[in-house]
């Protein structure tokens, strides 16, 4: 990696006073009052379950930038926990930290969680594809017999998953999920969770970008349910270049094939210490990214 762009790499945080709500592969949650939380996306990447001794150079930006553009598109159908992503408005106290915090953070409203990973699918990949060729059904959902991996499906599905404490989130069905949400609030959730799938895979679409499938998370705030954590980021989503679609197979992954093919010729067993990227890998890769970004929105990300 050339030293400039080493410098903008950003792995951890270091926010010494304030206090951790959550942490994950990728992002990094704080408190900063009773009802306001400070979340950042850093340069970290994830690849077959754990995380890289290398960054992605502006992948924070990118997921915060791409999640943003969700927020504002999708806002008409429910509301989020989006306050501001100006540093400059950012309570004093952390507007210190304004260079480790610019472009990759939002400060957001604290809500209490929903238990459940809202799951929508609009093709069949992944843990839906497993369960679909064991048993015809995904989540409890018939699916018609005959599918193909990666296949579009007749309609969109809600198939919730639980946070399991260690290792992969668990796929339940829409009954089960109705034992840990109310019935009520489940039919809620599955409703706008299929509105949001729906207006924003249909706007991808058109930008060369297929959504195979996304998880939303949401939150009870004072404005009732709110859509809360990241939103459409290739993290939280599947995202294929429509262009190379082909049903039949595994798709290549829009943002993280380079990655994936270093590590399978490399012959990394899968196991810790995840290993470093090759400087060309990395770049290449940060380069995907800021393509998402710019197919979606048809904007250049400031980098
Ligand atoms: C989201 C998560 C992450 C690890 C907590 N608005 C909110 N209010 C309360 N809690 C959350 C949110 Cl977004 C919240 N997560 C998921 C995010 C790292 C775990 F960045 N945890």
């Amino acid at each position: 990696m050339s030293p400039q762009l080493l410098d903008s790499v950003l792995l951890q945080t270091d926010f010494p006073e304030l206090e951790r709500h959550a942490s994950g592969k990728v992002r990094d949650v704080y408190r900063l009052d009773h009802e306001h939380l400070l979340f950042v996306a850093t340069d970290r990447i994830s690849a077959f379950d754990y995380v890289l001794a290398s960054g992605i150079p502006h992948k924070g930006c990118v997921l915060t930038q791409i999640s943003l553009f969700w927020f504002d598109f999708l806002k008409d159908i429910v509301p989020n926990h989006f306050i501001t992503a100006d540093v400059e408005r950012y309570p004093a106290n952390v507007r210190k930290y304004a260079d480790q915090l610019r472009g990759r953070s939002m400060e957001v409203v604290r809500g209490d969680m929903f238990p459940v990973e809202c799951v929508v699918r609009g093709y069949l990949s992944g843990s839906g594809w497993k369960e679909y060729k064991a048993s015809g059904k995904v989540c409890g959902i018939d699916l018609p017999a005959g599918l193909k991996e990666s296949d579009k499906l007749p309609e969109p599905i809600f198939t919730p998953a639980t946070k399991a404490t260690t290792g992969h989130d668990i796929n339940i069905s829409f009954q089960e999920m109705c034992k840990i949400v109310d019935p009520d609030e489940s039919r809620k959730l599955r409703d706008v969770s299929l509105r949001l799938y729906t207006k924003a895979a249909d706007y991808a679409w058109k930008k060369g970008i297929i959504i195979a499938d996304t998880k939303f998370e949401f939150g009870r705030t004072a404005a009732g349910i709110t859509l809360a954590d990241e939103v459409l980021t290739p993290d939280s989503s599947r995202f294929w270049p429509a262009e190379i679609y082909q049903p039949g197979k595994a798709q290549a992954s829009f943002d993280k094939q380079y990655v994936r093919d270093y590590l399978e010729e490399i012959r990394w067993n899968k196991l810790p210490p995840a290993p470093a990227l090759p400087p060309e890998v990395a770049r290449k890769t940060s380069e995907k990214y800021l393509e998402a970004y710019r197919r979606l929105t048809g904007r250049e990300l400031d980098v």
